[in-house]
């Protein structure tokens, strides 16, 4: 099944291996690394828990041992799913070591998403928490077992009753201490070490294999860029697996330069304020509607958050008016992180002037990232104007898991990767985010694929048809807006609260749901007989602007 993740075409590789990009080690070697020159160091604190490097690797692979024991072997794969705790870090290099091929879900991510993952990937293991609705009981994962024929394993963080618990894989019990120093093979840097999250603009949730190469020069390029060392103290506050917050540099940068990962179990000011007071992070990286939830927060006179010299802001689109409240109000540099689960990252320099700090979502971390902004014809904009942003690289991915004809439309032919992201580039090289030509919402970062919004409310039998649209939202840029066309020939109408709960009984993640719905008789066209999401979008912004004008 995984024959079908593309890889590099062989010249580049050979030209990303001959130009020390891609130095074919593994990602396993990011915490090895630490053991032998910084093993008493502490690599992450988690409320009252400290673990060492030394004591972060010893966990990893007793874990790994003990799933090798069970039979869990290279190649095989996994869908994790777990919350900001540093047993997330154990068993990410715990699979490192074993190479088994992980997915990690989003706490978020419902019935929907894992049943999908479990399909592309026919996993073997999961290892879950407890605090998730769908593994209070074995129903979902017995459920899943059944049109997954592979899995056998379930590992759960949290007190469990029916299955295995994680914490008694880690933790010292005598019946494991001869797993601590089994010798785990090589293997192979280009191959895929795990599989990140597409925000996806389809149906179906995409699926983007990170080889070790590509994402461990990601990973060792973005703590160049940072400045990061063993003094780094890096606030994990958005979800643990997501890109932005895994390598951007995110926590392991910061495992790589040999500094503290601090865990918070979400942005919140009420969550992340009493643990910069008490551990002194002096990194963090926030979406834009954290940052306006911190700077309106009335709790930050009551804390001490002076440790904090840099915020990285990323995810969607931070406004130029909160770039500069936010450097003066948190007494802060700003560093706009524009990057991609597919790959590419931009970052502003920390000496960047403050016009490029406010004003621009930075620019490639990388001198061998290749940017082409072209019109849809695929050809290059005059310097300076808007257009659509494509590019390859060292770790810029080839193709989306079993995707062959997405993945047609998703690269050019020459291989670069069509983000779908309308950007224009200054002078001097920085980006500045215009817009998107993809349909997808952004909700503060949170990516929602309209499609498989519209699938979910279509399959309502009152339903004839549905074009879900992003709407104007004042703190998270955007919410999502769902048109609906009811069928005419049946008697009862259909209301606003029956969709609502019709959608909200499907199994999808919470933050997908409609914000709002409305009627319509027909959804409007283009010539070209698409629906018109444009108009639909315009439709209801004016919605909105008159409502708050009435
Ligand atoms: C990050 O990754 P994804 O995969 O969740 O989302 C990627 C998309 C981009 O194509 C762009 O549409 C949007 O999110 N985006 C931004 C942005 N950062 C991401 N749009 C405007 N300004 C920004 N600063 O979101 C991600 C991955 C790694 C690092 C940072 C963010």
């Amino acid at each position: 099944m995984l024959k079908s993740c593309v890889s590099w075409p062989v010249e580049d590789a050979e030209r990303y291996r001959n130009l020390g990009y891609w130095i074919d080690e593994e990602l396993s070697q990011i915490l090895e690394r630490q053991v032998q020159e910084n093993p008493t160091q502490i690599a992450v604190i988690d409320n009252d828990i400290e673990k060492s490097y030394a004591c972060l690797e010893k966990e990893a692979t007793r874990l790994a041992s003990y799933l090798a024991a069970q039979g869990l072997c290279a190649g095989d794969t996994a869908i994790v799913q777990l919350p900001n705790c540093y047993e997330f870090y154990v068993v990410f290099f715990a699979l490192q070591k074993l190479a088994v091929l992980p997915v990690n879900a989003l706490m978020n991510h419902n019935q929907v998403e894992l049943t999908h993952y479990a399909a592309a990937l026919q996993p073997k293991l999961i290892i879950a928490d407890t605090k998730h609705s769908l593994f209070g009981d074995s129903q979902f994962f017995e459920q899943l077992k059944a049109c997954t024929p592979q899995l056998q394993y379930v590992l759960l963080r949290g007190q469990s009753t029916w299955a295995k618990e994680l914490g008694e894989k880690l933790h010292a019990s005598a019946c494991f201490e001869h797993f601590d120093s089994l010798p785990f093979r090589k293997h192979q840097a280009d191959n895929v070490a795990f599989f990140q999250l597409s925000g996806g603009s389809t149906g179906t949730p995409k699926l983007i294999p990170r080889t070790h190469n590509d994402y461990y020069y990601s990973v060792r390029q973005s703590v160049e860029v940072c400045q990061w060392n063993k003094q780094t103290r890096y606030l994990c506050a958005l979800p643990a697996a997501h890109n932005f917050p895994l390598s951007s540099p995110g926590a392991l940068g910061v495992f790589y330069a040999g500094g503290t990962v601090i865990c918070a179990p979400d942005p919140s000011p009420s969550s992340c304020f009493r643990l910069i007071e008490a551990h002194k992070p002096n990194w963090a990286a926030l979406v834009p509607p954290a940052v306006s939830l911190w700077l309106d927060s009335r709790e930050r006179q009551h804390y001490d958050l002076s440790s904090l010299t840099v915020l990285q802001v990323g995810g969607a689109k931070l406004s130029a008016t909160l770039a500069a409240r936010m450097e003066k109000e948190l007494v802060v540099t700003l560093q706009q992180v524009f990057g991609m689960a597919e790959g590419l990252v931009n970052y502003t320099r920390l000496d960047d002037d403050e016009w490029t700090r406010h004003h621009t979502q930075g620019r490639p971390m990388s001198a061998a990232d290749e940017i082409r902004i072209v019109d849809e014809n695929n050809q290059p904009v005059p310097q300076g104007e808007a257009g659509l942003l494509t590019t390859k690289g060292p770790y810029t991915f080839r193709g989306y898991l079993n995707a062959e004809l997405h993945n047609l439309a998703a690269f050019t032919e020459d291989g670069f990767y069509c983000s779908g992201d309308v950007v224009k580039q200054t002078a001097s090289g920085d980006i500045i985010v215009e817009g998107r030509d993809k349909d997808q919402i952004n909700k503060g970062g949170e990516k929602v694929a309209a499609e498989e919004v519209e699938n979910q409310v279509l399959a309502h039998p009152a339903v004839h048809d549905c074009a879900v649209v992003a709407m104007p939202d004042p703190l998270l840029g955007e919410r999502i807006c769902a048109f609906v066309v009811p069928r005419e020939d049946l008697g009862q109408p259909l209301t606003r609260a029956m969709l609502n709960r019709f959608v909200r009984g499907r199994g999808l993640a919470d933050y997908k749901y409609p914000d709002r719905f409305e009627f319509i008789a027909s959804l409007p066209k283009t010539k070209v007989g698409k629906i018109d999401k444009r108009a639909l979008r315009e439709h209801i912004a004016n919605l909105l602007t008159s409502s708050q004008t009435a």
